[in-house]
């Protein structure tokens, strides 16, 4: 195999992490600790692209890394950072700003999403975030990003970026030894009954860490009594479950809801339709709530013990960076050379 299997994935510290965080990608992260060598990263340069308060943002950092040991990352097994302490990850987006197509960037619904009818109002930095995501994953020539269903579109980009580098650069890539190109062909891993988690005010729209209602969506830092209203009080239809999946079609509060289930409890859609199908909404979403608060509650009171201790999270942070540091360097200095810089 000409690329060693590892693994790259991050998360903004844009606020609290949530349900769909968790579901649709971090219980993926942990599970790949296991399998392979993994780079886990809090992506702070990627939340400036929108206006962050400092205060605030420095705590989000230390909340969101609290989030990934709480849910089970071990920084003596991955490696554990975050972005603006590895200045690699600006040098190789540049590079890549070069490299990708302004035709490319255009076509990437997130841009348009978050910069909404005011788009020459938005930052270049909002622009151009698909180049430094490239930039984060190819680093590390990283062949598995494990991600929610919402980032399938900047792993396309991703591997466009990769593609072009190496097509652009072959003869100098061969010639320093490369001979299947310098940057591997990344893969996304999407995968779980939960890839895409919905609001629970409305379930068109993906969860999200920027909705403006909290009832939306279940905070990682949310207590026993806040998962269980935001559970009973999440929108439904008036139709008892089906006990099939294809009854949920055109239902999508309640597949939603079933596929929360699902994910937390390891158990399939049919397996929970088999056992919640024919029953009313109420008796289903009281089950939901007790399994909610029965998985989040221990790693809530995880995330508390380790806040309390900054000194600890700050370390698992400078102790990450320094060893993907030696990684980047080495990425980086390949780059230069490849692409004509003096290093
Ligand atoms: N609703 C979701 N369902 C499943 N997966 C999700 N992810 C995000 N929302 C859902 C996955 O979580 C990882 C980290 O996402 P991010 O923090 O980089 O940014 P995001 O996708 O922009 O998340 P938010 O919550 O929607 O933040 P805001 O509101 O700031 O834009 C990614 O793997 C993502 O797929």
């Amino acid at each position: 195999m000409a690329f060693a299997q590892r693994v790259f994935s991050g998360m903004q510290p844009t606020g609290n992490l949530h349900l769909g965080n968790y579901l649709g990608a971090l219980v993926n992260w942990v599970k790949m600790q296991d399998t392979h060598d993994c780079v886990y990263c809090v992506v702070d340069m990627h939340a400036i692209t929108m206006w962050q308060d400092p205060a605030a943002l420095k705590s989000a950092i230390r909340e969101v890394t609290a989030a990934y040991l709480a849910a089970g990352l071990d920084p003596k097994k991955s490696i554990v950072f975050n972005q603006s302490k590895v200045a690699e990850h600006a040098e190789l987006a540049w590079v890549f700003n070069c490299v990708a197509r302004l035709g490319w960037l255009n076509r990437m619904t997130q841009f348009k999403e978050k910069a909404g009818k005011d788009r020459e109002n938005a930052s270049v930095g909002l622009y151009a975030y698909p180049c430094l995501m490239a930039a984060d994953i190819l680093l590390y020539r990283a062949t598995h990003v494990p991600v929610g269903e919402d980032q399938k579109q900047h792993l396309e980009l991703t591997r466009d970026v990769a593609q072009k580098f190496n097509n652009d650069f072959r003869p100098q890539i061969e010639a320093a030894g490369f001979a299947d190109g310098f940057f591997p062909m990344t893969e996304p891993v999407i995968q779980g009954p939960a890839t895409r988690v919905m609001s629970l005010r409305d379930g068109s729209k993906k969860m999200s860490k920027s909705d403006a209602s909290d009832y939306a969506r279940i905070n990682l830092t949310d207590d026993a009594d806040a998962i269980a209203q935001k559970v009973r009080k999440a929108k439904t239809d008036p139709e008892p479950l089906p006990s099939e999946p294809k009854g949920l079609e055109g239902r999508s509060e309640a597949e939603n809801l079933v596929g929360i289930y699902a994910a937390l409890s390891e158990r399939s859609v049919e397996a929970v339709l088999a056992e919640f199908g024919g029953g009313q909404f109420s008796t289903f979403k009281n089950a939901l709530a007790d399994l909610a608060v029965a998985k989040l509650a221990p790693l809530n009171a995880d995330m508390r013990r380790l806040l309390a201790d900054p000194g600890f999270v700050d370390g698992v942070l400078k102790d990450g960076a320094e060893r993907a540091r030696v990684i980047a360097a080495e990425t980086m200095n390949h780059v230069k050379d490849i692409v004509g810089l003096l290093r």
